[in-house]
């Protein structure tokens, strides 16, 4: 997920001096879609947690085609937890940004008015508390990446010794951490009788919903039972699953928009046509008529969830890990090597089996919609992207499909290669020797294991096997332990493009 790492800062305007604006708003051409609704009768109902790229190319977009239906009191305010790129750059811009929406066609650009205005935690908490703590915010939605979360992702606990939870617990009007903010503004809403907001997670984790209620209760009741209990009782948090591949925007981005716009634009957003919201129907304070704009609205999103984990992401990971491997830059680039193709499509036959979807699901077209999504040219999805954060993404994306496929008595060797290709991908350097900028909140650690093991597949498997906060009882298993070692040695032997080759698809 795009977030607040973006690694292009917005640079200063580019050609032209008109900056897209409030003001400027009817010098846009007119082709340009634009909000269709007086954006200062807009009031904001919802406040947002991580405003990256994923969150303004996905729910910023479904609300602001509410608003112009006239939901006007579920305008968005939007706050990243530390860096001050996107609230600096959409300041000036009076919130507005363009969505270039790309696939092999061309580009469609529309500008969205759904962001009123951004926070930057960091620099001013006791704000961005007022503000979730105000009875008018119902939705406090969250898209803070998977380890925004301060968990154990193999168990989904809050992980108590993470150093914003220790510095949140001792500072609790002045928090770090998106479940210290939120508790924060819940402790607000409860001493006031005031009731409380829904949580809405957007995150990619497993039951991110529950996951999330789990974590904010755990860490409430470090503070109080009573605010613990009040949580559990009278705050929602319902899962939900998000499906829109947003790459980071690049400098070439802004400058190919800003053209399009005929006026600045310092922090667009480029996306792909598909677009898809699958939401648990509980919300604690109201929410606007979701469905009206393409949301599904379901009792149990599990299984949706899962499909999208197990066969996307998952053949995402895949790919990334072994297609960097294999010197490709870009999703697109890798799916352009049929090997790598099928290589994607058999980790999403062998992840089907795991998952109960409801009747007339077909995965099947599901699946081969995914694979031309990878492969939509007009996008430039960096494998380093999607690779980044690996420790917090392989339990619900890979690990889970290897767990239940042993309870099944299936092999598990596909998932083992894409397991091996991460394993390969933490030690720093790839298969022409050169050095690769790991980014992942365990690199240290992977790191070094990775050096005392040495690049000797039945070595330095099980050692990282042993990392218990990935693997847990997982990594102890024999049949996993065989299976990643096998595959990490061919991958040491053969290369990610050989590797991948000794799948074919039934
Ligand atoms: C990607 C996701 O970066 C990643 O890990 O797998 O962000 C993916 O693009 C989205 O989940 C698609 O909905």
């Amino acid at each position: 997920m795009s977030s607040e790492t973006a690694k292009n800062p917005p640079s200063g305007p580019k050609g032209g001096n008109l900056r897209l604006s409030e003001a400027n708003l009817n010098k846009v051409p007119g082709q340009i879609h634009r909000p269709a609704y007086d954006r200062s009768g807009i009031t904001p109902g919802i406040v947002h947690l991580g405003i990256g790229a994923f969150h303004r190319a996905h729910q910023a977009v479904v609300i602001d085609d509410l608003l112009a239906a006239g939901a006007i009191e579920w305008g968005i305010i939007g706050a990243s937890l530390r860096s001050s790129q996107t609230r600096d750059a959409l300041a000036p811009q009076d919130g507005l940004y363009t969505l270039a929406v790309r696939s092999g066609k061309g580009t469609d650009h529309r500008v969205i008015g759904s962001v009123l205005a951004s926070d930057v935690a960091r620099e001013n908490p006791r704000q961005l508390i007022a503000h979730l703590a105000d009875p008018a915010t119902r939705i406090v939605s969250l898209t803070v990446t998977e380890k925004g979360y301060c968990h154990t992702p193999q168990t989904g606990d809050l992980d108590e010794h993470h150093p914003d939870i220790a510095h949140d617990l001792q500072n609790p009007d002045t928090p770090r951490s998106t479940v210290g903010f939120l508790v924060a503004a819940l402790a607000r809403r409860q001493a006031a009788g005031e009731r409380p907001f829904t949580v809405l997670s957007c995150d990619n984790l497993s039951a991110n919903g529950r996951t999330v209620g789990r974590i904010v209760t755990q860490f409430a009741g470090l503070r109080s039972r009573d605010l613990a209990r009040w949580i559990e009782a009278e705050v929602a948090f319902p899962s939900t699953m998000v499906d829109r591949i947003v790459p980071e925007t690049t400098d070439a981005d802004r400058a190919a928009i800003s053209s399009a716009l005929g006026m600045t634009d310092a922090w667009p957003v480029v996306t792909e046509p598909f677009t898809q919201w699958i939401v648990e129907d509980r919300f604690t304070a109201g929410r606007p008529d979701f469905a009206a704009a393409g949301v599904q609205l379901v009792s149990d999103v599990t299984p949706f969830e899962h499909m999208k984990l197990r066969l996307l992401n998952a053949s995402h990971s895949a790919l990334a890990y072994l297609g960097y491997l294999a010197g490709f830059e870009t999703i697109a680039a890798t799916m352009t090597d049929a090997r790598f193709a099928a290589f994607a499509r058999q980790v999403m036959q062998d992840a089907a089996p795991t998952l109960a979807m409801p009747e007339g699901t077909d995965l099947a077209a599901y699946s081969a919609s995914l694979l031309q999504r990878f492969s939509n040219p007009a996008l430039h999805h960096r494998t380093w992207q999607i690779a980044m954060d690996g420790s917090q993404k392989l339990p619900q994306r890979l690990l889970a499909t290897m767990q239940d496929r042993l309870r099944l008595g299936l092999p598990i060797d596909t998932h083992a290669l894409a397991v091996a290709g991460w394993m390969r991908y933490v030690t720093g350097t790839d298969e022409q020797g050169r050095a690769i900028d790991v980014c992942d909140p365990l690199a240290a650690k992977l790191k070094s294991i990775a050096e005392s093991a040495g690049p000797v597949a039945d070595r330095l498997a099980p050692a990282l096997l042993q990392v218990d906060q990935i693997f847990g009882a997982s990594g102890t298993d024999p049949r996993m332990r065989s299976a990643v070692i096998e595959a990490l040695s061919k991958l040491y032997t053969l290369g990610a493009r050989q590797a991948v080759q000794t799948f074919q698809v039934g």
